[in-house]
């Protein structure tokens, strides 16, 4: 089972994706998310022009081998973007490999550890009074854990609250968009938010919260201890994680669980984290750290410690990494919750996939591999265009995380 082609193909059916597909000699393909919001040609060219034409000939049924190839074959290891290109030929081969077995690529994990994916859905709103609405829309739609996001009184704009209520895009212009902050108004507005929506839902609705990197350590943990009242499922990115120390001061301070990792890259970001017992919560996903493969290898650390999965899924991951991430989730025994960020018809047009929703759960495609394909013509019909993520400032101009 040779590699006899391997495409990168980039396409925005309303935002930016990048995917690769791997074609065998016995004709059969595999798809792969290389989307990096914001970066996404990086990745494009790292494939295109680095790593393709050492694919070609491979045997693709050697998975973890063309892993460490790929790897340790950099030299340069590490980083997002190289680990979203490994991560894409990783998956790619993975939905090769089920369909080469006829069997979905949860079997080939393991098979079922549960019934459905428990996933989260984006209440978001201005103010108070109109997320409570959203929060019931949710519920209504079967939900059985919603994230709340509200707008900050005196701020014009804050992250996790858009227009469009179901698709949720934070990159939204070719040159960042420059938004202002004051944590000093978050915190004494965000408390007041949870208590309404738990006096309105009651204790068994599961409620997140996303506070996007953007408090110190004592103030994170100022934010938790407000919060246990309310008993959140998660803070999500209380503090910037590089300085993993940070962390135990956090735990020193509340018992709100903390779930970090979105823009991890690899179980090298997340080891002192996880061995440390500083999260509940691991975030990574698929498609930005290294593949099915190295994911796995991330769960299956955190599971030693009791900590959870809890992978990203916001718009910005295709159709592509959603269903790998799915069958990994119904797999794995330390499962905790997915991230589900709907997409829009045009990107559900441009991926057909058969993962679907019903009553709070997802459920992958029991089709052999991982049951999703990109439609390149149609994708071809959407050209690439420059899109970046916000910047945040202060209130008196200085640069803040975003
Ligand atoms: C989340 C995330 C995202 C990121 C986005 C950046 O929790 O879903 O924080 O919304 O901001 O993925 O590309
Ligand atoms: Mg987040």
């Amino acid at each position: 089972m040779k590699i006899v082609d391997a495409r990168v193909i980039v396409t925005c059916p309303g935002r930016n994706f990048v995917t690769l597909k791997i074609v065998t000699d016995d004709g059969l393909t595999g798809v792969g998310d290389a989307t990096l919001n914001g970066r996404e040609l990086a990745v494009a060219s790292y494939l295109r022009d680095h790593v393709v034409r050492a694919l070609i000939g491979r045997d693709a049924s050697r998975i973890e081998d063309t892993w460490q190839y790929l790897y340790k074959g950099a030299y340069w290891r590490r980083g997002p973007v190289t680990m979203t290109a490994i991560a894409a030929v990783d998956t790619a081969l993975w939905d090769i490999k089920g369909k080469a077995a006829g069997m979905p690529v949860y079997q080939l994990l393991g098979g079922r550890s549960r019934e459905g994916v428990t996933v989260y859905g984006h209440a978001n709103a201005e103010t108070v009074d109109e997320v409570l609405v959203e929060v019931a829309r949710y519920v209504d739609l079967g939900y059985k854990a919603v994230r709340v996001q509200t707008g900050v009184p005196g701020l014009a704009s804050t992250y996790g609250v858009s227009g469009d209520k179901m698709f949720y895009e934070p990159a939204d212009a070719s040159v960042p968009t420059e938004n202002v902050w004051s944590t000093e108004r978050y915190l004494a507005h965000t408390p007041g938010v949870f208590a309404r929506v738990r006096d309105e839902f009651g204790p068994g609705l599961r409620l997140l919260h996303d506070v996007h990197h953007r408090l110190t350590p004592i103030e994170a943990g100022r934010l938790g201890k407000s919060l246990e009242p309310y008993a959140l499922t998660w803070i999500e990115d209380p503090t910037p994680a590089e300085l993993q120390d940070s962390l135990r001061l956090i735990r020193q301070h509340t018992t709100t669980p903390i779930a970090i990792g979105e823009i991890f890259s690899g179980v090298w970001d997340c080891q002192q984290l996880i061995t440390e017992q500083l999260i509940d919560y691991i975030r990574a996903t698929v498609v930005h750290a290294g593949g099915i493969t190295h994911l796995r290898r991330i769960f299956d650390l955190a599971a030693l410690y009791q900590v959870r999965s809890g992978s990203h899924g916001a718009t910005d991951l295709s159709p592509v990494c959603m269903s790998a991430a799915l069958h990994l989730d119904i797999a794995i025994p330390n499962f905790g919750l997915q991230e589900y960020m709907r997409h829009t018809p045009e990107t559900d047009a441009v991926f057909p996939h058969g993962y679907h929703f019903a009553d709070g759960y997802l459920h992958p495609s029991d089709e052999p591999g991982l049951g999703v394909d990109i439609d390149e013509e149609l994708a071809a019909q959407y050209p690439y265009r420059a899109a970046a993520l916000p910047v945040n400032r202060l209130e008196d101009g200085t640069l803040h995380s975003w």
